[in-house]
């Protein structure tokens, strides 16, 4: 059954426990509190025949909240002067170096030339994940000598490779660290400074991954992240292997930074750019 047919069925209902059951539908399907509340205080009072369209409008409406930011998620800042650079983050096993690979192809497709930087030099074989994906895009891979490094002088040298070769766009992939750990949070913001030495506008795009299957746990993500980092976009992932997707809504309720790309699978074509209408309409009908 669709979100829509549950909570249709809940609605034909006249008895007092509507609101209850309805809360419980929304909750269950990762919406958290403050994105149900608000979600039924818009449905509260409209006739039963516009349930739907107004049910769609009000989570629409959520997930546009940061569009003033951000009104074409799909277009990856571009510096005036290449190497524009990209940071990826997020925790463990969300899809960041999957995504990086996807962003790099959307990047080759519409004629900006690649480079990717492995800078996460803490788990064993991740240079090499990175490396793999690079000799199928056919671009340039640089990083450092494996674990342990640091991944604000592998993004330092990265950039500065970039500059050298004139290539367009450095994507940056870091290691999955837990958004509880202030230490590795703080890990991130020097590569943040060390970037913006070699440039000062530099990073263009910083980029927190969330895992659409983690439910509330990627709305503490998000804010832990967000508080640390000055994100400029969330890409969500796996939404292929979740029926909810309710937390995306979540997150946007709880913090300001805009949705740019929904995963959809582990290939290089599954990223789409994100549409608040579309993906309200597939949460609630669909
Ligand atoms: N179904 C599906 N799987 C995905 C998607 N994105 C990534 N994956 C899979 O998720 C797993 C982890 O992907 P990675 O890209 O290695 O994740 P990561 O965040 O870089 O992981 P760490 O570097 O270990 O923190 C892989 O099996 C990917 O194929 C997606 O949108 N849909
Ligand atoms: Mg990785």
């Amino acid at each position: 059954m669709t979100l829509w047919e549950r909570l249709a069925r809940v609605f034909s209902r006249r008895d007092a426990g509507v609101r209850e059951e309805a809360e419980r539908i929304l909750l269950e399907a990762d919406f958290g509190v403050a994105a149900t509340a608000e979600i039924l205080e818009q449905v509260a009072r409209v006739p039963d025949g516009d349930l739907q369209p107004a049910l769609e409008q009000a989570v629409a409406r959520i997930l546009s909240a940061a569009a003033p930011f951000q009104s074409d998620p799909g277009r990856l800042a571009r510096a005036p002067e290449p190497p524009s650079v990209m940071l990826v983050f997020g925790v463990n096993g969300v899809g960041k170096t999957t995504t990086i690979a996807k962003l790099g192809h959307r990047l080759e497709r519409e004629g900006r030339s690649v480079l990717l930087a492995a800078a996460d030099t803490f788990r064993a074989g991740a240079r090499e994940q990175l490396q793999i994906w690079a000799e199928r895009l056919r671009v340039s891979c640089v990083g450092g000598t494996g674990k342990g490094g640091d991944p604000a002088a592998v993004a330092f040298d990265a950039v500065a490779a970039a500059r050298a070769r004139g290539v367009d766009t450095v994507l940056v992939d870091t290691a999955g660290r837990l958004h509880t750990e202030e230490r590795l949070l703080a890990e991130l913001a020097k590569v943040v400074r060390v970037v913006a030495k070699q440039r000062p506008d530099a990073p263009h795009e910083s980029l927190l991954v969330l895992d659409a299957t983690a439910g509330q746990n990627a709305v503490h993500q998000a804010q832990a992240f967000a508080a640390a980092l000055p994100l400029t976009g969330i890409i969500v992932t796996k939404l292929d292997g979740t029926a909810k997707g309710g937390s995306v809504v979540a997150v946007q309720r709880a913090i300001p930074v805009p949705i740019r790309f929904v995963g959809t699978g582990e290939g290089l074509e599954d990223l789409a750019e994100f549409d608040a209408q579309s993906y309200a309409k597939r949460l609630v009908s669909e």
